[in-house]
């Protein structure tokens, strides 16, 4: 029986809710015994693999879940009982990027061996976050409902990401690894790092020390070297990319702090706000080459140190204010006849995403650089759009790839109101983003089906003005996890109808449940009285 859960509306004694949703998940009607499943690697040495196998070992172990709905369930008679559950995956390889695969099929039988097949060990780690939550707790017993169950899943993008902001405020590395867990429980595999900003410089640099010295908000408020290859790997072990951001050539402010001579508009403070989109302002200068060679050292140095294919340029919310007021940019200016502010851009982004280009690596740019600038960005830039709904059709349209991140929708951190002192109404992206609303949106509206796969990704995006180590788990779960269920599952079921939050609702609450039984703050949805009587 093809399961119909979402169009029933209701899950009363049914499995608990896998999330995200299979591409397909087939089941009967045994319940059989999984007290404390073995999982067996059994043709791989990977580490990777062997490692995903002992920590899922430990959460299965550890977990006592029961889904809100069947909390008054007596414990099921069982028909037979879960032996082992045995991984095979066809390549130990490492590799992880844009084209890994993540596809597996699980099968459970309504008794005996169970068995996880997976191309690469990162499909085989999705397939262990899927049998993990198939395990049910009823009165204390431990079962899996609906076997025999055959899974066969694969993500529709293969770009799920959250951006996180750790420069507005700090984020301690603990609950960085924290996050890249509960994004694991999500199958999220993007952590786009958006490591500084204007305000703060956390990251160590060995080219320019200073940076870090005089940027990062304190001693105990920094990300050494290593530390961010722990973060990496910690990632990895999870399957998931760490994809670096250093904002250029706006959002710079806090390298004028150390170089004033490279940053443009630093003596604009406290009138920013003519000159960037929060304060302080402060942008490369670009009529200076030692901005730009020093934009070009920090990559060469962060694209040796991330060690992720795409390395991600920044490019919002350039401000021309800055420049063509800028004694400098007007020298130059006056002195180079054919010259603008607009070819000074290109020409900046020319050598830097050539730098990135030096380095074999994939740019990412947010979308101004394609539609704000005269610079035309190389052919497999990926685009992350956030200004408006035509931003994703008019990326593909042009040929470019997309990741999704539009702040109508995915932005976590809108709807807390203002937060600059003298702005008391609503700030342009409120209000507030609800799971409901990120579920519903669509990032293939207005796309034709050739250029659909030109949409290759989505990611919220977490700003974090108004968030720090004390709200992260709330301002991420579980409304992060409606989108990584639409970027994985994507929008519609096996028979073609578009999934509505009504109708996952249920899901939703299993989910989240989980997540808090394994250590993540995830909002409430509802009264816990809601959750325990659907429909
Ligand atoms: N910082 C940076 C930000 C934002 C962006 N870039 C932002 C803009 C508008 C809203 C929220 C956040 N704070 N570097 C835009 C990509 Cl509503």
């Amino acid at each position: 029986m093809k399961v119909a859960l979402s169009l029933l509306g209701f899950l009363s004694c049914a499995a608990a809710g896998l999330w995200p949703y299979p591409a397909v998940y087939d089941t009967s009607n045994a319940t059989i015994a999984a007290d404390r499943p073995l999982i067996v690697a059994m043709n791989s040495y990977s580490p990777l693999l062997n490692g995903a196998i002992s920590r899922y070992t430990d959460i299965i172990a550890k977990e006592r879940f029961t889904p809100p709905a069947d909390y008054k369930l007596k414990a099921p008679q069982t028909s037979g009982e879960l032996g082992r559950l045995l991984v095979e995956v066809e390549s130990d390889s490492e590799d992880l990027n844009m084209e890994t695969d993540e596809s597996y099929t699980l099968d459970i039988p309504a008794g005996g061996d169970a068995s996880l097949k997976a191309k690469t060990v990162y499909g085989a780690m999705r397939g262990l976050e899927t049998f993990s939550q198939l395990l049910d707790t009823l009165e204390g017993k431990r079962v899996i409902r609906d076997t025999p169950v055959h899974i066969k899943d694969q993500p529709v993008l293969a770009h799920r990401g959250i951006s996180l902001d750790t420069s507005r405020n700090y984020y301690p590395v603990s609950l960085l690894k924290h996050t890249l867990d509960a994004m694991s429980y999500n199958k999220i595999n993007v952590l786009h790092w958006h490591i500084v900003d204007a305000q703060s410089w956390p990251v160590e640099s060995k080219t320019y020390p200073e940076l870090q010295q005089n940027g990062a908000y304190g001693k105990d408020m920094q990300y050494s070297y290593s530390d961010v290859r722990d973060i990496i790997s910690y990632g990895q072990e999870r399957g998931i990319r760490i994809i670096p951001e250093f904002d250029m050539p706006g959002h710079m402010y806090i390298v004028g702090e150390t170089f004033p001579k490279i940053v443009s508009c630093m003596d604009k403070q406290p009138n920013w706000d003519k000159y960037a989109a929060e304060p302080p302002s402060g942008q490369l200068n670009i009529a200076k080459t030692d901005a730009s060679d020093f934009a070009i050292k920090l990559i060469n140095e962060y694209t040796k140190l991330f060690t992720d294919e795409v390395f991600h340029l920044g490019g919002d919310e350039v401000n021309r204010n800055c420049w063509e007021e800028d004694p400098d940019v007007k020298e130059y200016l006056k002195t180079h006849n054919n010259a603008t502010v607009e070819t000074l851009l290109s020409d900046f982004y020319t050598k830097v995403h050539g730098a990135v280009k030096n380095q074999k690596k994939i740019g990412m740019s947010w979308e101004e650089t394609l539609f704000h600038s005269e610079y035309v960005p190389p052919k497999d830039t990926l685009i992350q759009t956030w200004i408006d709904e035509q931003s994703i059709p008019k990326t593909v349209q042009k040929g470019y790839r997309s990741i999704a991140s539009p702040a109508s929708a995915y932005y976590l951190d809108c709807g807390h109101g203002a937060w600059l002192p003298n702005f008391d109404g609503n700030s342009w992206c409120d209000p507030y983003k609800t799971w409901q609303h990120i579920y519903k949106f669509n990032p293939w509206a207005n796309v034709t089906e050739a250029e659909r796969k030109l949409v290759v990704g989505a990611e919220v995006a977490l700003w974090s003005e108004q968030s720090d180590e004390t709200s992260l788990d709330n301002y991420l779960w579980p409304r992060s996890a409606a989108m990584a269920e639409i970027a994985w599952s994507g929008r519609t079921d096996s028979k073609g109808h578009v999934r509505t939050p009504e109708e996952v609702v249920q899901r939703m609450h299993d989910q989240r449940f989980r997540m808090v039984g394994r250590g993540v703050n995830a909002e409430p949805l509802q009264p816990l009285w809601c959750a325990r009587n659907p429909g």
